[in-house]
């Protein structure tokens, strides 16, 4: 899998300044900064396909589970230890290459490969902002349901947040990924509070992936993000007859 583009915006956000740092972060780019996610070009094959997907993506939960941080770890690499309260949402920005090697016994391997570019929407988890949020489930494609591991009344509030997503999206719960990522997993083993176990049940419940992760380490975010575009895609082309 490889994994490149770029990010705009982040933190507390009017359209303007979004504008503004999508174009900061493109020439940041183009400087060379490097992507902590490139990796190395598939080997050629003996034909390829590729196709491109996009989709937006809403990160969602409590304020202070770290959605910022994740969206940051994943869209640009880097981690903060300042909470910058997110107001409304922060749209960032990162494209996922997904290579599937189809016919791989046959001598015509075809490498078909799937980019997903995701238009991620980083929302404010406080309780005042939470009627702005709702414009933000609109034809989402998927939705990252976050707590904080050594937080139980983030936890608690999963299940707002799953009933907030599955009653105003304008998809079918069919045709929308859920995901569920308990952050702050870098924490000490004893200030965890939320087992793994105990996620489990809920995500098997709600169909959900299931991530832990640590935007302050990179641990499982850059996975999670992976098996959300495997899920977009598998999606799209159940929607398509292709599957
Ligand atoms: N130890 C640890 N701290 C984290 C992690 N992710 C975020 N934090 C810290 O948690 C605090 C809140 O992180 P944010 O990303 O701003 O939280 P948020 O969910 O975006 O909060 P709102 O914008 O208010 O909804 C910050 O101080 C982060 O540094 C993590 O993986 N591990
Ligand atoms: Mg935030």
């Amino acid at each position: 899998m490889e994994s490149g583009g770029g990010c705009c915006g982040g933190g507390k956000k009017s359209k303007q300044t979004n504008n503004q740092n999508q174009m900061g972060l493109r020439t940041q780019n183009n400087l060379g900064i490097t992507d902590p996610f490139a990796r190395s070009r598939p080997q050629k094959s003996n034909s390829s396909q590729s196709s491109v997907i996009e989709a937006k993506v809403v990160l969602l939960g409590d304020s202070g589970v770290g959605k910022s941080s994740i969206a940051q770890r994943f869209c640009r690499g880097i981690f903060s230890d300042t909470h910058d309260v997110t107001i409304g949402g922060a749209y960032l920005q990162q494209t996922i290459t997904l290579n599937n090697n189809t016919n791989a016994q046959s001598q015509q391997a075809v490498q078909e490969s799937s980019q997903v570019k995701m238009h991620i929407w980083d929302t404010g988890g406080s309780e005042k902002f939470r009627s702005m949020v709702s414009l933000y489930y609109k034809d989402a494609a998927a939705a990252i349901i976050c707590y904080d591991v050594s937080d139980e009344k983030s936890f608690n509030s999963v299940f707002y947040w799953i009933n907030e997503m599955l009653n105003n999206n304008n998809n079918d719960s069919d045709n929308f990924v859920m995901a569920l990522c308990g952050n702050k997993a870098d924490l000490d083993a004893a200030l965890k509070k939320i087992s793994f176990q105990n996620a489990s049940d809920v995500a098997k419940k709600h169909n959900m992936i299931l991530a832990e992760c640590s935007a302050k380490t990179g641990e499982g975010v850059q996975q999670m993000f992976k098996k959300i575009a495997e899920k977009i895609v598998l999606l799209k082309k159940m929607e398509n007859g292709q599957q």
